[in-house]
């Protein structure tokens, strides 16, 4: 009987753990998302335009992450274990939680510890789970080019700079599922200023926006396996 109460508690908490914790998540509605996962900067890339023609995710991984990849559940979880090796593009890159100053005009490069950097390429990731199903918009600045995929879809390509870095020329039309999203946000940068920037609506305050204040990304994903059913019981958690 004893035995069957310990298993029985061991099976709810392994369960409910990993999304059931109360997080500090990073506040969405209108506010700059500070907190990325992010890829040490991609290095001599001959600018922008030639950058946004190259999957560095797939290039550097053999193909076991991609730019289209890392905005999933299965590819933002194997950033885990990926390094992406590019020998003539800064070297072997890593994943780390990233904090951008989203006041700073060179935040591209001062986030990865530059003063200015030309000639590089930014990436980032974050999860984005939400309450329900919905339409909503976003509002990305970037200096330079950058490309935007949610949940495996490529849903922005703007090579134009926006002109500061809490400037939107085009905010943008996305849909959310219900639960977890997740965002790729790549940017390069050929000189001057480089800035990447994003905001959702000041309706979106519901909005829960990893990695987590407290640095946490990898460790709150739901399991892969028992995604639908472990997000129907968070969603159902929150309700009460
Ligand atoms: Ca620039
Ligand atoms: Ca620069």
């Amino acid at each position: 009987m004893k035995k069957f109460t310990i298993f029985i508690t061991l099976a709810c908490v392994v369960m409910i753990t990993p999304m059931a914790l109360a997080q500090n998540w990073q506040p969405a509605g209108d506010n700059w998302i500070a907190k990325w996962w992010g890829l040490d900067l991609v290095t001599s890339t001959g600018g922008f335009n030639t950058s946004a023609g190259i999957d560095y995710l797939a290039e550097g991984s053999g193909g076991l992450i991609s730019n289209a990849s890392v905005s999933t559940r299965d590819g933002a979880g194997k950033t885990a274990n990926a390094i992406v090796n590019l020998p003539d593009n800064g070297g072997a890159l890593a994943w780390s939680i990233v904090d951008i100053n989203v006041e700073d005009q060179l935040n591209m490069s001062t986030s990865h510890g530059h003063p200015d950097a030309r000639d590089i390429t930014w990436h980032g990731i974050i999860a984005i789970i939400s309450p329900d199903e919905r339409t909503t918009i976003m509002h990305p600045a970037h200096d330079d080019y950058a490309q935007i995929w949610i949940n495996g879809e490529q849903i922005y390509d703007n090579s134009a700079w926006t002109g500061g870095v809490q400037e939107v020329t085009t905010p943008t039309e996305i849909n959310l599922k219900k639960g977890e999203n997740f965002l790729h946000f790549k940017c390069g940068e050929s000189g001057g200023a480089d800035y990447v920037n994003l905001h959702f609506e000041p309706t979106d305050t519901d909005l829960l926006i990893a990695p987590t204040t407290d640095n946490l990304f990898l460790d709150i994903l739901t399991p892969v396996e028992p995604q639908g059913k472990l997000a129907t019981q968070w969603a159902d958690l929150k309700r009460k």
